[in-house]
């Protein structure tokens, strides 16, 4: 077959399409793969598929478009012998029928994984459960301190906060406590080099208090003391300590005792137990330390108790006269009471610690078991 013009392709027409034809499978073998392998086309990526569909827009136009062969042979249709034109043109329309429904099969393809693999992109599950952030935590000692502060602010007492530097006269003389007494020593106190001393006990808070608010007075004193202890399991030279201080007309060691069992009670549930053993503090006359049914085996004897029923937490007993006059209040118009005890030690009963050093390490993986 030829053509009739001169100065034209003497190629045969018919080869041409057919050669363009050819070089339009070569090219789309690769993406004739997506139709017919679905494994291939799910290998795609979002942004490979965008790229292969870039591709296939380019390969369209290189072989559909007006400089395409196939453009170039429908040009030569007019100039094809009369009785051969209608022939040539049907194998030139066929093949760009063909080529235009292979690649539009394929462009379907990769639209319709592109969608789906854009909304899988997109894939939200609002039924999971949220992600929790991290809170932290309050400290062992802050988690019992505030329970004790919770049970006395019930009862009607006032928390007081002080500073923990003090004079000599807070923190020794107005707590009745003789000049010779080895609690003075600088063994046993902290001083700074200008004669203060970190307060060894929170009457202090107590003494301030009855000077500012007089009688009658309830209220507990939590906080930080310090004392020159070499440390060990049961000894930190800064420890916590909570006392409490009730002033008013006709207090008496009853009073003591029912308040410290009920708050005990309340710490430690409803069965528990106390009992008061005869002692001696220079703050107090008459004195007493008091211990409580163990909250472990109630009574009968563990190792919390070391056997003997009871747990040993604190002193007490009626505020010394001598104690009240230094502090500005009458104590021949009011008596009180008083008590102290260590929030480190009940803590570490409590979490079943055995060595309260542990408290004050900061050591997360320590301190994050207990909230
Ligand atoms: C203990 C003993 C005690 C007090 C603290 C006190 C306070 C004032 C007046 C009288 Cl203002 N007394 N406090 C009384 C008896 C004992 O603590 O073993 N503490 C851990």
């Amino acid at each position: 077959m030829q053509v009739m013009a001169e100065g034209l392709s003497q190629e045969d027409p018919k080869l041409q399409v057919e050669a363009a034809r050819k070089a339009f499978e070569q090219e789309f073998e690769r993406f004739a793969a997506f139709a017919a392998n679905s494994t291939k086309l799910s290998q795609l990526d979002l942004s490979s598929a965008q790229a292969e569909q870039r591709a296939l827009a380019d390969l369209r136009t290189r072989h559909l478009g007006k400089k395409s062969a196939l453009a170039a042979s429908k040009k030569l249709i007019g100039r094809v012998a009369p009785d051969e034109r209608a022939a040539f043109g049907q194998l030139v329309q066929h093949n760009d029928a063909e080529i235009a429904g292979e690649i539009e099969r394929v462009e379907q393809t990769l639209k319709r994984h592109l969608e789906s693999a854009r909304s899988e992109s997109e894939r939200l599950d609002v039924t999971l459960p949220g992600r929790r952030p991290r809170r932290g935590h309050l400290h062992p000692i802050t988690i019992v301190r505030e329970r004790i502060e919770d049970i006395f602010v019930s009862l009607g007492y006032a928390i007081e906060d002080g500073r923990e530097i003090e004079t000599d006269f807070y923190n020794f003389d107005a707590l009745n406590i003789p000049d010779n007494h080895p609690a003075r020593a600088a063994q046993d106190t902290f001083y700074t080099n200008d004669g203060f001393a970190l307060r060894s006990q929170t009457s202090t808070v107590q003494i301030h208090a009855m000077q500012r608010r007089g009688a009658p007075l309830r209220m507990i004193a939590p906080g930080r003391v310090f004392r020159r202890d070499t440390p060990d399991p049961t000894h930190n030279p800064m420890f916590f300590q909570v006392e409490g201080l009730c002033v008013d007309r006709g207090i008496s060691m009853a009073h003591l005792k029912g308040t410290v069992a009920e708050f005990l009670r309340r710490m430690f549930g409803a069965q528990t137990v106390t009992r008061f053993r005869p002692s001696y503090f220079p703050f107090t006359e008459p004195s007493a330390e008091f211990d409580f049914s163990c909250f472990k085996c109630g009574g009968t004897g563990c190792r919390i108790c070391k056997n003997s029923g009871w747990i040993e937490l604190g002193g007490s007993g009626m505020v010394h006269p001598n104690v009240l006059r230094g502090a500005g209040v009458d104590p021949e118009e009011f008596s009180g009471f008083a008590f102290g005890l260590g929030i480190d030690r009940m803590v570490a009963l409590m979490y079943g610690l055995d060595d309260i050093r542990l408290l004050f390490e900061n050591d997360a993986r320590f301190l994050e078991q207990f909230d």
